[in-house]
């Protein structure tokens, strides 16, 4: 554990400020998403604290204008391989239910994956969630094959990998846009630099200040690096990735400066910030720049209590429902291996 002998890369807050050329639906829904998912993740987390949460959790609390921004920008069967530590807010963005996540927190049957998966094995095909990975940089290769797969059936489809700082020092994020580059994929690997890795500050450990953007210049690729607090610069910059990729014009690295307001999972306190950052990262989160705007551009202070009560509603809905399904059966561990629902062995 080393965290203090770095500088730290600040969040270049209000790079998008100026940004009033959005539908007013398109803000509601931006904010809809953000406030979803940040009442699912307190439920997971006090959830959590009622030891009803089975396995290891990891929240994304203050990193929910990432997968506002993302979801949005995707059609419903572009594909997103995601990290399993932070996971939750992308699955949701991208469609699935509150009950699917807060269920298969629990190990509940109603739960996404049946309560097989818990936590970091978060998929919903029919929203192209198509699986979320523990072991860090996973989901990048496995993205490339999906990109590769719709670049040769010609479906148009993109792919989005999500993956956090540390990983950006693991050897499959340079084999994977190597890879991407060099095939042109449509896919596009999105950083959600939170400045931690699980306990380390990523840059006493890294040689450049932007882990992900820094490097891809190494690639041929365009270095983005954004302001990861501010839905709309997320949903704007995603928007242009998606349609080069699209376009056949391959892949993009996207930087997103963001900040994590908890630890690093479960009970992580946090002890190794410095005093005050939490403070000051608190000052500049996303819900707090996404309300002040909403407001200023005229939007009523009524229509978003309207929006945080209808979320509330399904949070507590889905929380109902996902204690009120049965835990996994013992036998469902024996289906489902195989996409055709079987376990036996084949060659
Ligand atoms: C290959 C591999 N090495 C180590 C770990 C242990 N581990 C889990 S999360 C984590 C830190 C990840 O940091 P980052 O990529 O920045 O994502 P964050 O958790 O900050 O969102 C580590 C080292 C792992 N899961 N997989
Ligand atoms: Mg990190």
């Amino acid at each position: 554990m080393n965290t203090n002998k770095s500088k730290q890369t600040m969040v270049p807050v209000g790079a998008g400020k100026s940004g009033d050329d959005f539908p007013i639906a398109t803000r509601l829904a931006l904010y809809r998403s953000q406030i979803d998912a940040r009442y699912c993740e307190k439920r997971a987390y006090d959830l959590f604290l009622q030891n009803l949460v089975k396995g290891t959790t990891h929240l994304a609390l203050g990193q929910e204008a990432v997968s506002a921004g993302l979801g949005l920008a995707l059609n419903k069967d572009d594909y997103v391989y995601l990290y399993g530590g932070r996971c939750h807010h992308h699955a949701l963005a991208k469609g699935a239910s509150m009950t699917g996540v807060l269920g298969e927190l629990m190990g509940r049957q109603c739960g996404l994956m049946g309560g097989k998966g818990g936590s970091m094995h978060l998929s919903s095909v029919e929203h192209g969630v198509m699986a979320s990975y523990a072991i860090l940089g996973a989901q990048l290769t496995i993205a490339c094959g999906a990109a590769w797969s719709s670049q040769y059936r010609g479906t148009k489809q993109v792919t989005v990998a999500s993956f956090g700082d540390g990983t950006t020092n693991i050897g499959a994020f340079h084999e994977s846009v190597n890879l991407a580059a060099t095939w042109k994929l449509p896919v596009i690997f999105l950083c959600e630099n939170n400045i931690y890795g699980e306990y380390t500050l990523t840059s006493t450990v890294t040689p450049v200040e932007h882990p992900a953007a820094d490097r891809a210049s190494a690639y041929g690729l365009e270095r983005i690096v954004i302001d990861g607090n501010d839905a709309d610069v997320v949903y704007r910059t995603m928007q242009k990735a998606v349609a080069k990729a699209r376009a056949g014009d391959g892949p993009s690295i996207i930087e997103c400066m963001t900040y994590r307001l908890t630890g690093h999972s479960r009970a992580d306190p946090g002890h190794y910030r410095p005093a005050g950052e939490l403070e000051e990262r608190k000052k500049i989160e996303p819900l707090v720049i996404y309300r002040k705007r909403l407001l200023d551009l005229g939007v009523a202070e009524t229509t978003l209590l309207e929006i945080e009560a209808e979320s509330m509603a399904e949070v507590e809905r889905a929380t109902k429902e996902a204690i009120a399904s049965p835990p996994a059966a013992v036998e469902s561990a024996f289906k489902d291996v195989w996409s055709d629902g079987g376990i036996a062995w084949r060659n």
